[in-house]
């Protein structure tokens, strides 16, 4: 039966902003309070959506979550009317209002790990929402994104979802950035690559020095427990720590994967030729490992032009494109590397340049952007079809955002109290344009 991967791209919530909360995510902190431009930024992800899915590519759309996270701000211990609450916590403590405002589920390659049914023993599709414990603006996004998965995979036939894992360091998950299927085609059993930062039973492990390892080893072998996968399908691999403290917050900030293709930095793996030499023998057919140099391109470079951060996607002729962002094209030496080294020599065949800046200054790249499922024909029509973008569905999503997004949001715009009530307008009337019913704290009451 024939099989597709579709990406499920996170649409921009109507309250991105610049607040400087991650970390170790280099572009995160040095945009901290920029003025940012909602309805620009959910333009730019609507329009990489429908140039995937105009070169043939099956494509998705996750609606963004509630924001303000006014459930967690009276958590915290703000109270009163919704708009006493903003106001206390814009006075006290806008630290915690930025990070319940963050519209960061956009970057659903972390909303979740997905593994295929071909790979999995019992045949079903299995999800498991990451926890993404690390950072407490994203900690509060995985109750959410599970009922937002479970109203898109809704066949209790195929599709199996789990709860996140248990909070904590010691399980931090931060899903598919860490985790790539590798498979001759999308309808045979893949490989099932885990990169971990951090081994926490073992503190003599190697460990990153300035920032924190967001990815343990004991989360991905969880996932790798629950999603009923066998050994002999997985490689399990340990982040070269020099590249976290360099801005490698994710390892899709330093390699990404289709079908039988590995693109990747040299410097990406505490033991390159183990990680290697595993993926070879455990990979059934012909791995390409597209290697590549720090004389070709350094991890700085990496790091500011986001190149492993591009979607490898498979083209109608079979042939694998290069979806980079437009910073690959402004880096002279990774533009150069791209046009006259990798697309000339490598089983990547072509490169195409698309517009996420808006994404780029909070760290998010297209490969951020998009949640990957390999689905069979089955599957695939067994979904909630609401969310499939087609041309009607993307001239919708225009309208829809040009109604409810704001064009300019700064960090004193988070105090309105009116932005609340715009978002849940906008959110309600997206669940009825998706038909996926109701998935937020507020519809819910
Ligand atoms: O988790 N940025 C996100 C970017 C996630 C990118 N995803 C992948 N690499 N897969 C993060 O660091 C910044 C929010 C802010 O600063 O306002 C942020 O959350």
């Amino acid at each position: 039966m024939k099989s597709y991967e579709v990406n499920f791209d996170g649409l921009v919530g109507q309250t991105h902003n610049y607040a400087g909360l991650s970390s170790g995510n280099i572009a995160s902190t040095k945009n901290a309070l920029d003025k940012s431009y909602p309805k620009k930024a959910v333009k730019q992800g609507l329009d990489k959506m429908k140039y995937l899915r105009d070169l043939g590519i099956q494509q998705g759309v996750l609606a963004p979550q509630q924001r303000p996270d006014l459930t967690t701000l009276k958590k915290l211990g703000f109270s009163g009317s919704d708009a006493q609450i903003i106001e206390k916590a814009y006075k006290q403590a806008p630290h915690l209002l930025n990070a319940c405002y963050s519209a960061s589920a956009m970057w659903t390659a972390n909303a979740a790990t997905v593994s295929p049914s071909k790979d999995t023993k019992d045949a079903r599709v299995h999800f498991t929402p990451a926890n993404l414990i690390n950072k407490f603006h994203r900690s509060i996004e995985p109750q959410v994104t599970g009922n937002i998965l479970k109203a898109i995979f809704n066949d209790e036939r195929y599709f199996t979802h789990h709860e996140a894992l248990p909070a904590g360091n010691y399980f931090g998950d931060e899903g598919a950035a860490n985790h790539t299927r590798l498979c001759e085609d999308y309808h045979f059993e893949g490989l099932e690559f885990f990169v971990y930062g951090r081994f926490y039973n073992d503190q003599q492990k190697p460990k990153p020095s300035i920032y924190e390892a967001r990815q343990s080893l004991e989360a991905s072998k969880a996932i790798a427990r629950l999603h009923n996968l066998s050994e002999e399908n997985c490689v399990f691999a340990q982040q070269n720590p020099d590249v976290i403290d360099k801005g490698v917050f994710h390892n899709d900030v330093i390699g990404v994967g289709n079908k039988d293709v590995y693109f990747f930095h040299e410097d990406s793996f505490v033991d390159l030729n183990r990680t290697k030499e595993e993926l070879n023998s455990k990979f059934k057919g012909d791995l390409k490992l597209i290697m590549v140099s720090k004389d070709d391109v350094c991890v700085e470079d990496a790091v500011s032009s986001y190149l492993f951060n591009s979607q490898l996607v498979t083209l109608k002729d079979g042939s694998q494109c290069l979806i980079a962002p437009t910073e690959c094209q402004n880096n002279k030496n990774v533009f150069n590397y791209i046009e006259n080294k990798l697309i000339k020599e490598s089983a990547i065949k072509s490169a195409h340049y698309m517009d996420v800046t808006q994404s780029m200054k909070n760290g998010g790249g297209p490969a951020c952007l998009r949640l990957r499922v390999a689905l069979t024909q089955l599957e695939l029509d067994s979904l909630n079809q609401g969310v499939l973008l087609t041309d009607e569905l993307y001239h919708n999503l225009h309208k829809w955002a040009d109604k409810y997004y704001r064009d300019e949001l700064s960090q004193k715009d988070l105090s309105d109290p009116k932005l609340i009530t715009e978002v849940q307008e906008g959110l309600d009337a997206l669940t009825k344009i998706l038909n996926i019913g109701s998935v937020y704290p507020f519809q819910m009451n």
